[in-house]
C-alpha cells in the first residue's frame, strides 16, 4: 500500500504534467508551438501510475498523445517544452515535435504517429528482453482507437503465442479524433473484452486513481518478469482538451464533460492524501513547486535559440551522418 510520503510524489508529478499541458496548450494557441500537440490533460494518472510501478531499464512506448509518459519517466517539462517549440534544447533537438517524445536513455523508446504501429514495436522490445534474459518488461501505451487496427490484433497473437513480457496499456477516453468508440465498435470494453480472445487476461481499471493504475500495473509487470506472459490492462480516462491543436471537442455531450471533469485525476489523488493524513500545506507545497518548474522551463524554453542548420542531418543515420547514403 502507498504511504503519504509516495504518494505526494505521485501527485507533484501529475501536477507538473498538468501545468506542462496548460502551458503547451497556451503556447499553441500564440504560435510559438510549431506543428501540432496532442494533450494529455486529463491521462496524467496512468503515465505516472504505471511509471511507478515500472523499473528504470523497462521499454516503454507511447502515441502521439505522449507528453505525459516522456515527462513520467524523466524527462524534463523543460525539454519536452523545448521540443514542442523547435529549440535546440528540446528533448530530440527539435527533430521529433509534439508527436515523436523520445527518452531512449530512461527507456522511453518514442511516441509514435501511426495509430497502432508501436504494439509490434513493444512486442519485439519485450522478445529482446526474453532473448537477453534481463527480465525487462515493454510496456505500449495506446488509445482505444487502436484497438480497432490491424496491429493491436497481431501484436496481442504474437504476444501471446510466445508468451512474451508485454504489457498492453489501453488509454481509453472514449473518443478516436471526433468518433465516440461505442459508434464503432461492438464490445463494450473495446481492448480488455478482447483480449481474452488471444489467450490474455484483460482487466479494466479506473484510468484516473494513479494508486490504482500503479497497483495493476504492478502486479502484471511482475507476472510478465515471471514468465507467465502479457497481459492487458484497459484504463478508463477522459481528454480535458480537445483531440489536436485548439479542438474544442464541441462533439462531446456537456454532461459527459461535466462528470468526468469532476473525476479528475489530481482531485482523486487529492482525496487518497487528504485519507492518509498528508496536510493541505503539504498538498500546497507540492503545486507550488510544480507551477514554478513549469513556469521556468516556460521562460527557459522561449529563450533557447533555434537549432543549428548543421546539425540537420545528425541523428538521423545510425552513423550519426548522411554518409551511409553516399
Ligand atoms: C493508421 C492511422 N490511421 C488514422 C490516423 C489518424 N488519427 C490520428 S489520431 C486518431 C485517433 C486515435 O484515437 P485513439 O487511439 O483513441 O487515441 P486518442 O487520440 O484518443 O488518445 C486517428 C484516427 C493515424 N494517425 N494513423
Ligand atoms: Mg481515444
Amino acid at each position: 500500500m502507498v504511504t503519504g510520503d509516495e504518494l505526494l510524489l505521485l501527485y507533484e508529478q501529475m501536477a507538473v504534467i498538468r501545468r506542462t499541458e496548460k502551458a503547451a496548450h497556451d503556447l499553441f494557441l500564440s504560435g510559438l508551438v510549431k506543428g501540432t500537440t496532442h494533450l494529455a490533460a486529463g491521462h496524467e494518472a496512468i503515465a505516472v501510475g504505471a511509471s511507478a510501478a515500472l523499473r528504470a531499464d523497462d521499454y516503454v512506448f507511447a502515441t502521439y498523445r505522449g507528453h505525459h509518459h516522456a515527462l513520467a519517466r524523466g524527462a524534463t517539462p523543460e525539454e519536452c517544452l523545448a521540443e514542442l517549440m523547435s529549440r535546440a534544447t528540446g528533448l530530440c533537438g527539435a527533430k521529433g515535435g509534439s508527436m515523436h517524445l523520445t527518452k531512449a536513455s530512461a527507456g522511453m523508446l518514442g511516441s509514435y504517429a501511426i495509430v497502432g504501429a508501436h504494439l509490434p514495436m513493444a512486442v519485439g522490445a519485450a522478445w529482446s528482453a526474453r532473448l537477453r534474459g534481463t527480465g525487462q518488461v515493454a510496456v505500449a501505451f495506446f488509445g482505444d482507437g487502436a484497438t480497432n487496427i490491424g496491429a493491436f490484433h497481431e501484436a496481442l497473437n504474437l504476444a501471446a503465442v510466445w508468451k512474451l513480457p508485454v504489457l498492453f496499456v489501453c488509454e481509453n477516453n472514449l473518443y478516436m479524433e471526433y468518433t465516440a468508440i461505442a459508434d464503432v465498435t461492438a464490445v463494450a470494453r473495446p481492448a480488455a473484452d478482447r483480449a481474452p480472445a488471444y489467450g490474455i487476461p484483460g482487466e479494466v481499471v479506473d484510468g484516473n486513481d494513479v494508486v490504482l493504475v500503479q497497483e495493476a500495473v504492478d502486479r502484471l509487470a511482475r507476472r510478465a518478469r515471471a514468465g507467465d506472459g502479457p497481459a492487458l490492462l484497459e484504463a478508463s480516462t477522459y481528454r480535458h482538451y480537445g483531440h489536436s491543436r485548439a479542438d474544442p471537442a464541441a462533439y462531446r455531450p456537456a454532461e459527459e464533460v461535466e462528470r468526468w471533469l469532476k473525476h479528475d485525476p489530481l482531485d482523486l489523488a487529492r482525496g487518497r492524501l487528504d485519507g492518509l493524513g498528508v496536510s493541505a500545506e503539504a498538498i500546497g507545497a507540492a503545486d507550488e513547486r510544480a507551477t514554478a518548474v513549469v513556469q521556468k522551463a516556460v521562460e527557459a524554453a522561449k529563450a533557447a535559440p533555434a537549432p543549428d542548420p548543421a546539425e540537420a542531418l545528425t541523428d538521423v543515420w545510425a552513423d550519426g551522418g548522411a554518409a551511409w547514403r553516399n
